[in-house]
């Protein structure tokens, strides 16, 4: 039987990893990038990764930008916003003002962004120490809630829900880039947005058979 596929380019994202010093931004992203956990802590001043994955059967590469939560290094905190399709905002179950720190955040993005319904997922990381718990997953619910973002409960040295995490954001960020019908977010390659959005009504019917 002939089956008929259709070509969808890869997508581009940016992805922006955000919140206080020591939450486990770092963590969750070479876990979901290398698979990898990392046991010390070495503060971030900016690190980048590339990974590609699959997200309901369309390829997306993610350029994931892994911030500094530390003061002294936020320095290019407006260009990386200003970059981003999509922010991970990351907090620690095991702190009370990681969780605090986020809505000055998400403020900022929505400022310099200009706009209320940029793609956001509200991590609570660190689900592993229930024991030393001061976040109550009901607040920081209600808090996702009010800003109207999904809220996952991660952990990355158990590696839970690290992908979800992501795959969550990439939903998102495939929405908007459908519903705008956005060139700016595809591929890149230097030809002019006509010539792509030729090029990609082309790739958008080509059949292979
Ligand atoms: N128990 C536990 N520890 C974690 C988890 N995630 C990270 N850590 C630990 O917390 C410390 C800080 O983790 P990082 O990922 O470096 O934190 P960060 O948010 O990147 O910190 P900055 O780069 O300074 O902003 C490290 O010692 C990690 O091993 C987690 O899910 N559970
Ligand atoms: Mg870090």
């Amino acid at each position: 039987m002939l089956s008929k596929y259709r070509y969808q380019p890869c997508r581009e994202f940016h992805v922006v990893v955000l919140g206080a010093g020591g939450v486990g931004k770092s963590c969750l992203t070479a876990q979901f990038v290398h698979n990898e956990w990392i046991e010390s802590y070495d503060p971030t001043i900016e690190d980048s990764y590339r990974t590609q994955i699959s997200v309901d059967g369309r390829q997306v590469m993610l350029e994931i930008l892994d911030t500094a939560g530390t003061e002294q290094f936020v320095a290019m905190k407006d260009l990386y916003m200003k970059t981003g399709h999509g922010f991970l905002l990351v907090f620690s179950i095991a702190s009370r003002s990681s969780l605090e720190e986020l809505a000055t955040l998400r403020e900022q993005i929505i400022r310099i962004k200009d706009d209320p319904n940029i793609p956001i997922v509200v991590v609570g990381n660190k689900a592993d120490l229930g024991d030393h718990r001061q976040v109550d997953r009901a607040k920081a619910y209600h808090v996702s809630q009010e800003w109207q973002a999904p809220y996952y409960e991660a952990s990355a040295r158990t590696r839970t829900n690290v992908d979800e995490v992501f795959v969550d954001l990439c939903r998102q960020m495939i929405r908007r880039d459908d519903i705008a019908g956005n060139d700016a977010y595809y591929q890149k390659g230097g030809d002019s947005s006509k010539k792509r959005r030729r090029k990609r009504e082309k790739e958008h019917t080509c059949i292979i058979l």
